[in-house]
């Protein structure tokens, strides 16, 4: 069995980040600049918006952040993405989620300049991405895609098991794995949650991808010996064994599972840190378009 080291993978592809900026700034070429809206505080939005903007920093990217509070209306928070989509300095920008109640998330993602969309939630975007024309590709399922290449993992004629059909994560991995490319070409199954014996279907994935959002699901006897595992579950339980009096884990029952499987990605440090750099990578890529 061996860990995917996600953390170490990102440290990696954020070096090349950094050098591929500092050559942009030689040239004399724009500083790639990322925006960051957050609207009220929710605890777990403030670490992601947090991360984001630190990882812009390692890697000379300038970001800004635009906080509002949670009693934003949805006219204010569109006039906020028009004068973000209107910013020539801006090349890209991101509306944290999970957005208030009061406030449409289509309304908001549907607002937001597909050529600045660097989360890649926008449905020209997202039709982009099935069709396969290059376009900004969601962070999470690129960055599983791009983990599991540089760990030169075969996906070539494999059955890949997602589950979970978000349209954040299940849905556009299932649809990322099963293109023609080279390291996806899967045969994709993807389960929700009103799948038949979910158990019989995992059991056959040789390669599993659980973002169903329920903490510790797969257990053991739901994983094939040999199997490929990533976990995109991230829950803050209570715990008695840190000192904080909690922990993260994923979707996964880790403890069991790792020791049936050829690879597994671990929670903290597995995907996540993978999903910020493709954020960082979107960015760039937003900017060298726009400056082409
Ligand atoms: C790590 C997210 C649910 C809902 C909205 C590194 C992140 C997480 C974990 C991170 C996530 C999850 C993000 C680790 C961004 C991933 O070391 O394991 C980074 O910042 N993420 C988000 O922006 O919105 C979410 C999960």
């Amino acid at each position: 069995m061996e860990i995917i080291d996600g953390k170490k993978i990102s440290a990696q592809v954020k070096q090349e980040i950094a050098d591929e900026v500092s050559r942009m700034a030689n040239e004399g070429k724009k500083i790639p600049h990322l925006a960051a809206v957050l609207v009220g505080n929710d605890p777990a939005s403030e670490t992601y918006v947090a991360s984001k903007v630190k990882a812009c920093q390692a890697v000379g990217i300038k970001s800004s952040e635009l906080r509002y509070s949670s009693d934003i209306t949805e006219e204010q928070l569109l006039e906020v993405i028009d004068k973000l989509n209107a910013d020539e300095d801006v090349d890209g920008f991101i509306v944290q989620l999970p957005l208030p109640k009061h406030i449409s998330e289509e309304n908001v993602l549907n607002r937001i300049s597909p050529d600045k969309d660097v989360d890649g939630f926008h449905p020209c975007n997202v039709g982009r991405m099935v069709l396969g024309l290059p376009t900004f590709l969601p962070a999470t399922p690129a960055g599983i895609v791009e983990l599991l290449s540089r760990y030169n993992i075969e996906t070539e004629g494999k059955h890949c098991v997602v589950v979970g059909r978000s349209n954040i994560v299940g849905t556009p991995m299932s649809v990322l794995m099963s293109r023609k490319a080279k390291h996806a070409n899967c045969t994709v199954t993807m389960c929700h949650s009103r799948t038949q014996n979910l158990k019989e279907i995992t059991l056959q994935a040789d390669i599993l991808i659980v973002a169903m959002g329920v903490p510790r699901f797969i257990k053991a006897d739901m994983v094939k010996e040999g199997a490929v595992v990533v976990d995109v579950g991230i829950h803050r339980i209570p715990s008695d064994k840190t000192k904080s009096g909690w922990q993260l884990v994923g979707d996964v029952d880790f403890e069991h599972v790792a020791p049936k499987c050829a690879y597994i990605t671990p929670v903290p440090g597995g995907v996540g840190p993978m999903t910020i750099v493709t954020l960082l990578k979107n960015t760039l890529l937003a900017c060298s378009r726009k400056h082409a």
